[in-house]
Protein backbone atom coordinates (compact mmCIF):
# COMPACT_ATOMS: atom_id res chain seq x y z
CA UNK A 1 0.00 0.00 0.00
CA UNK A 2 1.31 3.52 -0.93
CA UNK A 3 1.77 5.75 2.50
CA UNK A 4 1.90 9.23 2.70
CA UNK A 5 5.69 8.52 4.79
CA UNK A 6 6.99 7.13 1.82
CA UNK A 7 6.89 10.39 0.12
CA UNK A 8 8.49 12.14 2.91
CA UNK A 9 12.27 11.36 2.36
CA UNK A 10 12.05 13.02 -1.08
CA UNK A 11 10.47 16.48 0.13
CA UNK A 12 13.41 16.22 2.65
CA UNK A 13 16.05 15.99 0.50
CA UNK A 14 15.01 18.32 -1.87
CA UNK A 15 15.34 20.97 0.91
CA UNK A 16 13.31 24.41 -0.45
CA UNK A 17 12.57 23.34 -3.51
CA UNK A 18 9.83 20.90 -1.52
CA UNK A 19 6.63 22.62 -2.00
CA UNK A 20 7.35 23.12 -5.74
CA UNK A 21 8.55 19.40 -6.25
CA UNK A 22 4.72 18.54 -4.52
CA UNK A 23 3.15 20.64 -7.11
CA UNK A 24 5.55 18.78 -9.66
CA UNK A 25 4.30 15.52 -8.95
CA UNK A 26 1.16 14.33 -9.33
CA UNK A 27 0.07 14.14 -5.78
CA UNK A 28 -3.24 12.87 -6.79
CA UNK A 29 -2.13 9.44 -8.92
CA UNK A 30 0.65 9.07 -6.81
CA UNK A 31 -2.18 8.51 -3.50
CA UNK A 32 -4.57 5.85 -2.90
CA UNK A 33 -7.05 8.54 -0.93
CA UNK A 34 -9.83 5.33 -1.20
CA UNK A 35 -7.65 3.55 0.95
CA UNK A 36 -5.95 5.92 3.10
CA UNK A 37 -9.60 7.78 4.45
CA UNK A 38 -11.90 4.57 4.08
CA UNK A 39 -12.06 4.22 7.93
CA UNK A 40 -13.70 0.15 8.63
CA UNK A 41 -17.06 1.74 8.96
CA UNK A 42 -17.00 2.32 5.42
CA UNK A 43 -16.02 -1.15 4.19
CA UNK A 44 -18.49 -2.88 2.26
CA UNK A 45 -20.29 -5.04 4.49
CA UNK A 46 -21.16 -7.45 1.80
CA UNK A 47 -17.80 -7.42 -0.32
CA UNK A 48 -15.59 -6.04 2.26
CA UNK A 49 -13.66 -3.68 -0.15
CA UNK A 50 -12.81 -0.06 1.16
CA UNK A 51 -16.07 1.66 -0.82
CA UNK A 52 -14.62 4.63 -2.45
CA UNK A 53 -14.24 8.01 -1.84
CA UNK A 54 -17.88 9.22 -3.03
CA UNK A 55 -20.31 10.86 -1.30
CA UNK A 56 -20.98 8.10 1.08
CA UNK A 57 -17.52 8.91 2.06
CA UNK A 58 -16.59 12.40 1.69
CA UNK A 59 -17.66 14.16 5.16
CA UNK A 60 -20.18 15.95 4.81
CA UNK A 61 -23.03 15.95 7.74
CA UNK A 62 -25.80 14.15 6.10
CA UNK A 63 -28.50 12.62 7.57
CA UNK A 64 -27.15 8.76 8.69
CA UNK A 65 -24.64 8.93 6.26
CA UNK A 66 -27.01 8.90 3.37
CA UNK A 67 -25.51 10.23 0.11
CA UNK A 68 -25.89 14.09 -0.07
CA UNK A 69 -27.10 14.76 -3.86
CA UNK A 70 -27.87 18.27 -5.85
CA UNK A 71 -31.63 16.43 -6.25
CA UNK A 72 -32.67 19.98 -7.68
CA UNK A 73 -29.40 20.53 -9.33
CA UNK A 74 -26.88 18.35 -10.73
CA UNK A 75 -27.96 15.27 -9.73
CA UNK A 76 -31.39 15.79 -10.95
CA UNK A 77 -31.55 12.84 -13.23
CA UNK A 78 -30.55 10.52 -9.63
CA UNK A 79 -33.23 7.78 -9.11
CA UNK A 80 -33.97 6.58 -5.42
CA UNK A 81 -36.50 5.53 -3.51
CA UNK A 82 -36.58 7.97 -0.29
CA UNK A 83 -35.60 11.58 -0.42
CA UNK A 84 -34.43 13.00 2.72
CA UNK A 85 -35.07 16.73 2.64
CA UNK A 86 -35.13 20.18 5.26
CA UNK A 87 -37.16 22.50 6.05
CA UNK A 88 -35.84 25.19 8.08
CA UNK A 89 -38.84 27.10 8.70
CA UNK A 90 -40.75 28.29 12.27
CA UNK A 91 -42.14 31.33 11.56
CA UNK A 92 -45.76 30.43 12.33
CA UNK A 93 -44.94 29.19 15.91
CA UNK A 94 -46.98 30.29 18.80
CA UNK A 95 -44.22 30.34 21.77
CA UNK A 96 -40.75 29.22 21.68
CA UNK A 97 -38.96 29.36 17.89
CA UNK A 98 -35.95 28.14 16.29
CA UNK A 99 -36.86 25.21 14.77
CA UNK A 100 -35.78 26.66 11.39
CA UNK A 101 -32.44 25.23 12.75
CA UNK A 102 -33.79 21.73 13.49
CA UNK A 103 -32.64 19.74 10.28
CA UNK A 104 -29.05 20.05 10.55
CA UNK A 105 -29.17 19.37 14.83
CA UNK A 106 -31.14 16.35 13.43
CA UNK A 107 -28.49 15.41 10.71
CA UNK A 108 -26.02 16.50 13.33
CA UNK A 109 -27.79 14.29 16.00
CA UNK A 110 -27.97 11.16 13.48
CA UNK A 111 -23.95 10.97 12.55
CA UNK A 112 -23.68 7.62 14.90
CA UNK A 113 -26.70 6.53 12.23
CA UNK A 114 -26.48 4.71 9.04
CA UNK A 115 -28.50 3.33 6.72
CA UNK A 116 -25.89 0.83 6.49
CA UNK A 117 -26.27 -0.34 9.23
CA UNK A 118 -28.76 -3.17 11.18
CA UNK A 119 -31.61 -2.06 13.12
CA UNK A 120 -31.39 -5.28 14.90
CA UNK A 121 -34.96 -6.07 16.77
CA UNK A 122 -36.47 -5.30 13.47
CA UNK A 123 -34.14 -7.88 11.73
CA UNK A 124 -33.54 -4.87 8.65
CA UNK A 125 -31.05 -2.98 7.10
CA UNK A 126 -32.46 0.24 5.47
CA UNK A 127 -29.94 -0.17 2.42
CA UNK A 128 -31.40 -3.43 0.92
CA UNK A 129 -34.15 -2.40 0.45
CA UNK A 130 -34.24 1.42 -0.12
CA UNK A 131 -31.49 3.86 -2.11
CA UNK A 132 -32.05 6.48 0.70
CA UNK A 133 -30.37 10.16 -0.15
CA UNK A 134 -30.42 13.31 1.36
CA UNK A 135 -31.07 16.45 -0.33
CA UNK A 136 -30.44 19.18 1.55
CA UNK A 137 -32.63 21.70 2.69
CA UNK A 138 -35.29 23.46 0.53
CA UNK A 139 -35.23 27.24 0.31
CA UNK A 140 -37.80 29.15 2.13
CA UNK A 141 -38.41 32.67 2.83
CA UNK A 142 -38.68 34.56 5.98
CA UNK A 143 -40.65 37.39 4.80
CA UNK A 144 -44.13 35.30 4.07
CA UNK A 145 -45.33 32.74 5.27
CA UNK A 146 -47.72 31.88 2.11
CA UNK A 147 -44.42 31.66 -0.36
CA UNK A 148 -42.49 29.92 2.27
CA UNK A 149 -45.16 27.18 2.05
CA UNK A 150 -45.22 27.39 -1.69
CA UNK A 151 -41.88 26.51 -2.10
CA UNK A 152 -41.61 23.55 0.23
CA UNK A 153 -45.74 22.55 -1.62
CA UNK A 154 -43.17 22.80 -5.31
CA UNK A 155 -39.69 21.08 -4.38
CA UNK A 156 -41.79 18.17 -2.35
CA UNK A 157 -44.48 17.71 -5.16
CA UNK A 158 -41.52 17.58 -7.44
CA UNK A 159 -40.16 14.51 -5.28
CA UNK A 160 -42.68 12.79 -4.88
CA UNK A 161 -44.25 12.93 -8.24
CA UNK A 162 -40.31 10.84 -9.92
CA UNK A 163 -40.74 7.51 -10.38
CA UNK A 164 -38.34 5.74 -7.89
CA UNK A 165 -35.35 3.74 -8.52
CA UNK A 166 -37.04 0.36 -8.12
CA UNK A 167 -40.28 0.99 -9.55
CA UNK A 168 -39.28 -0.60 -12.58
CA UNK A 169 -38.19 -4.03 -10.97
CA UNK A 170 -41.19 -3.95 -9.03
CA UNK A 171 -43.64 -3.24 -11.70
CA UNK A 172 -41.73 -5.80 -13.83
CA UNK A 173 -41.72 -8.58 -11.05
CA UNK A 174 -45.74 -7.87 -10.96
CA UNK A 175 -46.01 -5.65 -7.44
CA UNK A 176 -48.87 -3.18 -7.99
CA UNK A 177 -48.18 0.12 -7.05
CA UNK A 178 -50.56 2.10 -4.30
CA UNK A 179 -50.06 5.28 -6.31
CA UNK A 180 -53.07 6.56 -8.62
CA UNK A 181 -51.01 6.08 -11.64
CA UNK A 182 -49.57 2.54 -11.08
CA UNK A 183 -46.19 3.86 -10.85
CA UNK A 184 -43.56 3.21 -7.60
CA UNK A 185 -42.59 6.65 -6.31
CA UNK A 186 -39.95 8.19 -3.91
CA UNK A 187 -41.02 8.20 -0.47
CA UNK A 188 -39.62 11.61 1.13
CA UNK A 189 -38.61 11.84 5.14
CA UNK A 190 -38.83 15.62 6.18
CA UNK A 191 -36.79 17.09 8.83
CA UNK A 192 -38.60 20.27 10.11
CA UNK A 193 -39.22 23.04 10.93
CA UNK A 194 -42.56 23.70 12.31
CA UNK A 195 -45.50 21.41 12.11
CA UNK A 196 -47.06 23.65 9.29
CA UNK A 197 -44.95 22.45 7.02
CA UNK A 198 -46.73 19.19 7.13
CA UNK A 199 -49.49 20.70 5.14
CA UNK A 200 -47.88 20.91 2.26
CA UNK A 201 -46.02 17.87 2.91
CA UNK A 202 -49.79 16.16 2.99
CA UNK A 203 -50.93 17.58 -0.47
CA UNK A 204 -47.96 16.07 -1.68
CA UNK A 205 -48.28 12.40 -0.90
CA UNK A 206 -52.33 13.07 -1.33
CA UNK A 207 -51.81 14.22 -4.96
CA UNK A 208 -50.59 10.72 -5.66
CA UNK A 209 -52.25 8.31 -3.21
CA UNK A 210 -55.24 10.18 -2.30
CA UNK A 211 -56.44 11.21 0.85
CA UNK A 212 -53.98 9.36 3.77
CA UNK A 213 -54.12 8.15 7.23
CA UNK A 214 -52.51 10.61 9.05
CA UNK A 215 -50.74 9.36 12.53
CA UNK A 216 -49.52 12.29 14.09
CA UNK A 217 -47.36 11.81 17.42
CA UNK A 218 -47.68 15.22 19.72
CA UNK A 219 -49.08 16.16 23.18
CA UNK A 220 -51.23 18.92 20.87
CA UNK A 221 -54.31 18.58 18.82
CA UNK A 222 -52.48 21.09 15.99
CA UNK A 223 -56.42 20.91 14.30
CA UNK A 224 -58.06 24.66 15.91
CA UNK A 225 -59.87 26.15 13.23
CA UNK A 226 -58.75 29.84 13.40
CA UNK A 227 -61.26 32.36 14.97
CA UNK A 228 -62.64 34.55 11.64
CA UNK A 229 -63.00 38.40 12.17
CA UNK A 230 -64.63 39.42 14.76
CA UNK A 231 -63.21 37.41 17.22
CA UNK A 232 -59.47 37.92 15.65
CA UNK A 233 -57.88 40.91 14.69
CA UNK A 234 -57.79 39.85 10.72
CA UNK A 235 -59.69 41.93 8.30
CA UNK A 236 -62.91 40.54 7.27
CA UNK A 237 -61.64 40.52 3.55
CA UNK A 238 -58.26 39.45 4.69
CA UNK A 239 -56.83 35.64 4.34
CA UNK A 240 -56.65 33.93 7.76
CA UNK A 241 -52.81 32.44 7.53
CA UNK A 242 -52.20 28.47 8.40
CA UNK A 243 -49.92 28.24 11.79
CA UNK A 244 -48.28 25.35 13.72
CA UNK A 245 -51.22 25.06 15.84
CA UNK A 246 -54.18 24.79 12.89
CA UNK A 247 -52.38 23.21 9.95
CA UNK A 248 -54.97 19.86 9.93
CA UNK A 249 -58.00 21.82 9.59
CA UNK A 250 -56.67 23.64 6.66
CA UNK A 251 -55.70 19.70 5.61
CA UNK A 252 -59.20 18.56 6.13
CA UNK A 253 -60.63 21.10 4.09
CA UNK A 254 -58.47 20.14 1.35
CA UNK A 255 -59.80 16.52 1.74
CA UNK A 256 -56.54 15.71 2.65
CA UNK A 257 -57.25 13.31 5.28
CA UNK A 258 -58.88 10.10 5.42
CA UNK A 259 -62.47 10.03 5.86
CA UNK A 260 -64.46 8.04 8.55
CA UNK A 261 -62.16 9.50 11.73
CA UNK A 262 -59.13 6.50 10.23
CA UNK A 263 -56.53 9.13 11.56
CA UNK A 264 -55.19 9.47 14.86
CA UNK A 265 -52.92 11.57 17.45
CA UNK A 266 -50.80 9.81 19.56
CA UNK A 267 -49.55 11.55 23.10
CA UNK A 268 -51.82 13.97 23.63
CA UNK A 269 -51.50 15.46 27.05
CA UNK A 270 -51.88 19.51 26.36
CA UNK A 271 -54.27 21.98 28.41
CA UNK A 272 -56.75 22.96 25.75
CA UNK A 273 -59.67 25.93 26.01
CA UNK A 274 -62.65 23.82 25.80
CA UNK A 275 -64.57 20.88 25.17
CA UNK A 276 -65.80 22.48 21.83
CA UNK A 277 -62.15 22.10 20.56
CA UNK A 278 -62.03 17.80 21.00
CA UNK A 279 -65.44 18.15 19.24
CA UNK A 280 -64.16 20.16 16.29
CA UNK A 281 -61.33 17.63 16.11
CA UNK A 282 -63.16 15.05 16.13
CA UNK A 283 -65.43 15.96 13.13
CA UNK A 284 -62.40 16.98 10.66
CA UNK A 285 -61.21 13.10 11.56
CA UNK A 286 -59.18 12.16 14.28
CA UNK A 287 -59.33 9.91 17.38
CA UNK A 288 -56.58 10.10 19.81
CA UNK A 289 -54.71 7.96 22.17
CA UNK A 290 -53.61 10.50 25.22
CA UNK A 291 -50.16 10.02 26.30
CA UNK A 292 -51.35 8.82 30.14
CA UNK A 293 -53.12 5.95 28.14
CA UNK A 294 -49.88 3.91 27.99
CA UNK A 295 -49.87 3.36 31.39
CA UNK A 296 -53.10 1.50 31.62
CA UNK A 297 -52.78 -0.43 28.32
CA UNK A 298 -49.12 -0.80 27.72
CA UNK A 299 -46.98 0.17 24.48
CA UNK A 300 -49.38 -2.80 22.81
CA UNK A 301 -52.40 -1.36 23.80
CA UNK A 302 -51.04 1.98 21.68
CA UNK A 303 -50.09 0.23 18.80
CA UNK A 304 -53.26 -1.70 18.60
CA UNK A 305 -55.26 1.51 19.14
CA UNK A 306 -53.10 2.94 16.17
CA UNK A 307 -53.53 -0.21 13.62
CA UNK A 308 -57.30 -0.68 13.90
CA UNK A 309 -57.60 3.60 13.41
CA UNK A 310 -55.38 3.03 10.02
CA UNK A 311 -56.09 -0.41 8.98
CA UNK A 312 -54.73 -0.42 5.41
CA UNK A 313 -54.90 2.70 4.27
CA UNK A 314 -51.96 4.67 2.81
CA UNK A 315 -50.54 6.32 6.15
CA UNK A 316 -48.49 9.62 6.68
CA UNK A 317 -46.57 9.49 9.73
CA UNK A 318 -46.12 13.27 11.45
CA UNK A 319 -43.91 13.42 14.46
CA UNK A 320 -44.11 16.42 16.54
CA UNK A 321 -40.64 15.70 18.53
CA UNK A 322 -42.80 17.23 21.74
CA UNK A 323 -44.73 14.22 21.98
CA UNK A 324 -41.53 12.64 23.94
CA UNK A 325 -41.26 13.61 27.47
CA UNK A 326 -39.28 16.49 28.35
CA UNK A 327 -36.83 14.83 30.47
CA UNK A 328 -35.34 13.30 26.98
CA UNK A 329 -36.62 15.81 24.22
CA UNK A 330 -36.37 19.13 25.84
CA UNK A 331 -35.45 21.19 22.43
CA UNK A 332 -38.71 22.14 20.97
CA UNK A 333 -41.15 25.08 21.11
CA UNK A 334 -43.72 24.02 23.41
CA UNK A 335 -42.88 21.15 25.70
CA UNK A 336 -45.42 19.34 27.45
CA UNK A 337 -44.66 17.00 30.36
CA UNK A 338 -45.51 13.81 31.12
CA UNK A 339 -44.55 12.56 27.28
CA UNK A 340 -43.24 9.02 26.44
CA UNK A 341 -39.80 7.70 27.46
CA UNK A 342 -37.38 6.86 24.10
CA UNK A 343 -38.06 3.30 24.89
CA UNK A 344 -41.56 3.75 24.52
CA UNK A 345 -42.02 5.41 21.44
CA UNK A 346 -39.36 2.20 19.88
CA UNK A 347 -41.53 -0.03 20.81
CA UNK A 348 -44.73 1.72 19.31
CA UNK A 349 -42.91 2.54 16.22
CA UNK A 350 -41.66 -0.88 15.91
CA UNK A 351 -45.63 -2.48 16.34
CA UNK A 352 -46.42 -0.40 13.21
CA UNK A 353 -44.50 -2.90 11.07
CA UNK A 354 -46.21 -3.54 8.05
CA UNK A 355 -48.14 -0.02 7.78
CA UNK A 356 -48.10 1.62 3.88
CA UNK A 357 -46.17 4.28 5.06
CA UNK A 358 -46.33 6.56 2.09
CA UNK A 359 -44.32 9.48 3.48
CA UNK A 360 -43.45 10.96 7.12
CA UNK A 361 -41.90 14.24 9.04
CA UNK A 362 -40.07 14.88 12.06
CA UNK A 363 -40.42 18.46 13.30
CA UNK A 364 -40.40 21.10 15.91
CA UNK A 365 -36.78 20.13 16.61
CA UNK A 366 -35.14 23.95 18.23
CA UNK A 367 -31.63 23.13 18.61
CA UNK A 368 -30.72 26.02 21.03
CA UNK A 369 -32.60 25.05 23.63
CA UNK A 370 -31.02 21.31 23.62
CA UNK A 371 -28.66 20.35 26.23
CA UNK A 372 -24.80 20.38 25.00
CA UNK A 373 -25.03 16.52 25.06
CA UNK A 374 -27.89 17.38 21.62
CA UNK A 375 -30.16 15.01 23.82
CA UNK A 376 -32.88 16.46 21.33
CA UNK A 377 -31.26 15.81 18.12
CA UNK A 378 -30.16 12.47 18.62
CA UNK A 379 -33.63 11.29 20.10
CA UNK A 380 -34.79 13.15 16.46
CA UNK A 381 -32.57 11.72 14.00
CA UNK A 382 -33.12 8.05 15.98
CA UNK A 383 -36.80 8.10 15.10
CA UNK A 384 -36.22 9.29 11.32
CA UNK A 385 -33.79 5.83 10.97
CA UNK A 386 -36.91 4.06 12.82
CA UNK A 387 -39.34 5.69 10.03
CA UNK A 388 -37.42 4.24 7.64
CA UNK A 389 -36.53 1.11 8.62
CA UNK A 390 -40.28 0.96 8.31
CA UNK A 391 -40.10 2.13 5.23
CA UNK A 392 -37.62 -0.75 3.92
CA UNK A 393 -39.90 -3.72 5.40
CA UNK A 394 -42.84 -2.37 3.58
CA UNK A 395 -43.20 -1.56 -0.09
CA UNK A 396 -45.99 0.66 -1.22
CA UNK A 397 -47.92 -2.47 -2.89
CA UNK A 398 -51.75 -2.58 -3.37
MN1 LIG B 1 -46.83 19.87 19.58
Amino acid sequence: MFSLLSLLPAFVASGALASQQVIETNFFDQVNFTTLFAPSSFVDHKSGAATAWDTKTWGLTSYARTEPLRCFGNDGGALYDVAVIGAPFDTTTSYRPGARFGPNGIRQGSRRLSVESMNVPMKTRISDHLRVVDCGDIPMVYTDNKVALRQLDIANAALVSRESLRSSAQLASGLKSLAKDGKFHPRVLTLGGDHTIALPLLRGVAAIYGPVSVIHFDSHLDSRRPKSPPDSPWNPDEEMPVSHGSYFWYAYQEGLLASDNRNIHVGIRNQLYDQPLLDQDAEIGFQIAFAEDIVDVGYKGIVDRIREVVGDNPVYITFDIDVIDPAFAPATGTPEIGGFTTREIKKILHGLSGLKIVGADIVEVAPAYDFQAENTQIVAANVGWEFLTLMAQTPLTV
